[in-house]
């Protein structure tokens, strides 16, 4: 099998992945995040990425970046309600926060918009360093809204940092339309900074990783930064709980016509890489990965209260 073949696989596979969790996680927890939709930006930003780039994930991501990473899906399961196998030991949610000894950098505050510059941070670090290493910087539409996007993407303009900036542009912030949330489009942003901005269909997996893997090879070179817009639709509610009723109907079912893993299978199909009962087996397969790590991780204890601190809150009460 020739390596386009193989990367097109990978693709496909980490994107049932990621669909399965979002399916599996959604039935147990309404506050859950999907990436109903976003498949695509998600396995082309963070497949085949070096061991020691650095990712700073949109959270709606955060799992799947983790999991591409190498992170152990059981244990990036029992984060989701804080055990004690977690990355974290339990004290943080692995959905917005994966694990830093996999390379990627969380959400930790909880507020949009500093992961931006945390990864210009790491790029600022791989530069000094000097072996080559990249930052990958994931927001959404509406993080790009913050004050840390124009301070992140001038820092990595003005010292030329090994650093890309990508926009998982889904359209929507919450229950906000892109179009009330920002003046123009994000991608435009990028010659006001002198560096080159793209826009990428978020929904084709191949266009995706392409222009990612471009940008990081431009930024590996001593290039500097590139701003990528990935354009894409969040088909599903902000929450698995959200039955999203601020938008039509017609709209939703649009971009379901794109839906990125059925573009990826009539792609595999027509190239004679995978047929339709290879992709079934692949997802059958996926299914038993997915449900296997939730039936062990829903097994796994809760952590102690001394890793929490809990026993100094508590003590002397
Ligand atoms: C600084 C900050 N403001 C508000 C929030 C609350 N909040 C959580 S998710 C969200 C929507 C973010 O929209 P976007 O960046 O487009 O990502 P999406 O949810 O569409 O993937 C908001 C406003 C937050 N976490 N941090």
């Amino acid at each position: 099998m020739s390596a386009r073949d193989e990367t097109w696989l990978a693709l496909y596979r980490l994107m049932l992945v990621v669909r399965e969790a979002d399916r599996v996680i959604g039935e147990i927890d309404g506050h859950w995040h999907p990436a109903l939709g976003e498949e695509a930006v998600i396995a082309g930003c963070y497949h085949g990425l070096r061991a020691d780039d650095v990712v700073a994930p949109h959270y709606r991501g955060m799992l799947g970046a983790s999991y591409a990473r190498g992170a152990d899906l059981r244990r990036l399961f029992a984060g989701l309600d804080g055990r004690a196998t977690s990355h974290t030991r339990g004290r943080y949610r692995s959905d917005v926060c994966g694990p830093i000894e996999a390379g990627v950098i969380g959400l930790y505050s909880g507020a949009l918009g500093p992961p931006i510059e945390y990864a210009a941070g790491a790029a600022l670090a791989a530069k000094l360093d000097g072996k080559g290493a990249v930052a990958l910087a994931v927001f959404g539409d509406g993080s790009a809204s913050r004050g840390n996007f124009h301070e992140a993407v001038n820092l990595g303009a003005v010292l030329r940092l090994p650093v890309v900036f990508v926009c998982q542009n889904n359209q929507y912030a919450i229950s906000t339309p892109s179009g009330s949330e920002h003046g123009g489009s994000i991608v435009d942003r990028a010659p006001g900074y002198g560096i080159p901005g793209v826009r990428v269909d978020g929904n084709d997996v191949v266009a995706m990783h392409g222009a990612v893997q471009s940008a990081i090879a431009r930024a590996r070179a001593g290039g500097g930064p590139t701003l990528l817009e990935a354009f894409t639709y969040r088909l599903g509610g902000h929450m698995s709980a959200d039955p999203a009723p601020y938008r039509s109907s017609s709209e939703v079912e649009e971009w379901a016509g794109r839906d990125p893993l059925v573009r990826h299978e009539a792609r595999l199909a027509a190239e004679g890489i995978l047929d339709g009962q290879g992709a079934a087996r692949l997802q059958q397969e996926v299914a038993r990965e997915v449900a296997q790590a939730m039936a062990q991780a829903r097994e796994d204890p809760m952590p102690d209260a001394t890793v929490l601190g809990l026993d100094r809150v508590f003590a002397g009460a």
